[in-house]
């Protein structure tokens, strides 16, 4: 068992980023027996869940005419727009039956602020709008974080990078993570976790 100042967070493994999902992540489900022996591993364990309203901003059908995967803007920054996924209580939002889900501590729920999407698990998208993730784990006397799931270029890179920004020592196991790559967006991602200091492993 690792010591109490490591945290695992486990990212987003749901139906909807799995294989069959409706924003499937090529080996999405791959991955689930590594995070399995990393949950056993670890004495502090987090999981978040993507969990949208149906209204959800980041939905392309509630932007007429627009195309999945097109881009918009946000008062905050550049979206991309997505399929519709993770709708709160929907089968698609539920983590993958695989996971040793059960073995969490924690499920921080992200997205569920229909005007604002949530790809970290620190804070919304505008980079401000805190989860409560950072005062969980520090409280509990971590220090130093284990990063793991879907999407490696979306939601496990924006909870990197904001773990680095908040001080923790954070690593990626690129092994248990599968990424969505939009026009070359794994290579920017971790060309961005390395200049934050993030270890790739
Ligand atoms: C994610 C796109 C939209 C992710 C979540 O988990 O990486 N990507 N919502
Ligand atoms: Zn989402």
């Amino acid at each position: 068992m690792r010591p109490e100042n490591e945290a695992l967070v486990v990212v987003d493994v749901q139906n909807d980023f799995c294989p069959g999902g409706a924003l499937a992540v090529a080996g999405g489900d791959a991955i689930i027996p590594e995070i399995n022996a990393l949950l056993r591993d670890y004495a502090v364990r987090v999981l978040t869940q993507d969990w949208h309203p149906a209204s959800h901003a980041s939905f392309a059908d509630n932007h007429p005419g627009a195309a999945p995967f097109s881009m918009t803007e946000m008062p905050y920054g550049p979206q991309v727009l997505w399929p519709v996924h993770c709708v709160q209580g929907t089968p698609g939002a539920a983590f993958h039956p695989g996971l040793d889900a059960d073995l969490g501590d924690l499920v921080i729920r992200k997205g569920f602020r229909p005007g604002i999407d949530s790809y970290s698990a620190f804070f919304e998208n505008d980079r401000t709008t805190p989860t409560g993730l950072d005062g969980y784990l520090r409280s509990r006397g971590v220090s130093s974080l284990m990063l793991v799931g879907l999407a490696t270029d979306f939601c496990v890179t924006y909870s990197a990078l904001d773990a680095a920004r908040l001080g923790f020592a954070v690593s990626v196991k690129m092994s248990a993570c599968r990424a969505i790559d939009l026009d070359g967006s794994l290579a920017a991602a971790c060309q961005q976790m390395m200049q934050a200091g993030v270890d790739l492993i």
